[in-house]
């Protein structure tokens, strides 16, 4: 369908698209299976200029709104969730900065996240605080010129593959929410340090470890706004983000359905190819409405969200649940539509659905993302 994109906007959409059939759909299969980062694709997103898109044009970006972030995800995603989930976890990393950094912290991270030379990572999860995203423990403490953190993070996307982690800290613990700031840790900083890559079911090339703080030691200037205001950047932070994991559903989506509309095609039963069959045209027919519909909803989100930064939580959780439930069931329906063969890893179907689970599951569970909708209603029904 036609979306009335401008020319900067197509223009985003064909290079994006580029990558992906050119890099990302040859070698995603190898990097699934290796478990390796995908460096060589990274670095030419950023000799594309793709990580300048997210950061604004006086430090050294492109100044692309939250739908223009969302049309390049799309595309990567089509290809690999966990090779485009590279580069969305340094959108997100580099988030807080742009939101509530002071001018001096914009100016000395954002031109380097801008060119690619340096990579972001956010750090917000621990082993108990996932969805309570205001359990943390890891704390920080004040001491001269520094502030030392103390804890672990666990499964942080980009860990050991970024130069630079937003991370939230308890500074002020019986304050609860409003006693966690954030700061901005080097991977180069004392008493910092990574786990192991961790084994997962999907987007197995996005490095996944705990960040490990013991007696990290960086200087005050590191913090990212006030103290006490970290978990508002925080969710701030995931408001803007979570339409891009929307759009990477979408990209699976369309990704799934190509892949189960051309096999049937060419696969012959009983005498026809099987798209003859009405069973399977009523499969494929649910897949491209689910799809459709969830790329306009996450498209009229992402442009509602660059109209109306103010307003974004809605939005931004209604476009997540439905673009993300949308890729898990049209990616098993690919498997389905394919049968055995679905089944079988010489295909990419089969990692498409485990790939599409994490999509419910990351940057807040798609019942939370139910519980930040209800919330907006019970407010705006009052
Ligand atoms: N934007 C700005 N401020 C927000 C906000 C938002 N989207 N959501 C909450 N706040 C503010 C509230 O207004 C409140 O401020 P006051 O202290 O002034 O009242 C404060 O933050 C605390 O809000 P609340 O009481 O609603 O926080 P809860 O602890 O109940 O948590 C949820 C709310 C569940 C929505 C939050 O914990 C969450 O988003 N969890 C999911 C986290 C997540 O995505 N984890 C995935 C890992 S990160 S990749």
């Amino acid at each position: 369908m036609d979306h009335f994109l401008n020319e900067d906007q197509q223009m985003i959409v064909d290079l994006a698209k580029q990558i992906t059939d050119e890099m990302i759909i040859p070698n995603r299969a190898k990097y699934d299976e290796t478990e390796g980062y995908p460096l060589d694709i990274v670095e030419t997103m950023a000799k594309s200029d793709f990580f300048a898109l997210f950061v604004p044009e006086e430090y050294g970006g492109l100044g692309g709104g939250c739908f223009d972030t969302v049309l390049a995800l799309e595309q990567f995603g089509r290809g690999c969730v966990g090779i485009a989930t590279a580069y969305a976890a340094s959108a997100l990393g580099a988030y807080p900065i742009v939101i509530s950094g002071s001018k001096e912290l914009k100016e000395q991270f954002l031109p380097d996240i801008a060119t690619g030379k340096k990579r972001a990572a956010f750090a917000l999860t621990e082993a108990n605080a996932g969805s309570d995203a205001s359990g943390i423990q890891t704390t920080a403490v004040e001491d001269g010129d520094y502030w030392v953190l103390n804890g672990t993070k666990q499964w942080i996307t980009n860990g050991g593959q970024a130069h630079l982690y937003t991370v939230i800290a308890m500074t002020d613990p019986h304050k609860g929410p409003r006693g966690a700031t954030m700061f901005v840790v080097e991977s180069t900083d004392p008493g910092f340090s990574c786990g192991p890559k961790e084994k997962k079911l999907g987007i197995r090339t996005s490095a996944t470890t705990e960040l490990i703080f013991k007696d990290c030691r960086i200087p005050k200037s590191r913090m990212i706004g006030r103290r006490g205001a970290g978990f508002i950047t925080v969710m701030k932070t995931l408001d803007k983000s979570r339409p891009g994991i929307a759009s990477l559903g979408v990209g699976l989506a369309q990704g799934a359905l190509d892949e189960a509309a051309t096999y049937a095609k060419q696969r012959v039963q009983f005498g026809k190819p099987i798209i003859s069959f009405q069973a399977v045209q009523h499969m494929l027919a649910d897949m491209a409405i689910q799809t459709e519909a969830s790329r306009a909803l996450v498209y009229v989100s992402a442009k509602h969200i660059d109209a109306h930064p103010k307003q974004m939580s809605k939005a931004s959780a209604m476009c997540k649940v439905m673009a993300t439930d949308t890729a898990m069931k049209v990616a098993v329906d690919a498997v389905q539509v394919m049968g055995g063969y679905g089944y079988m890893r010489e295909y990419p179907v089969e990692k498409m659905m485990r790939d599409a689970k994490i999509l419910q599951i990351y940057e807040g569970t798609n019942q939370i993302q139910r519980n930040v909708i209800g919330q907006e209603l019970n407010k705006e029904y009052n």
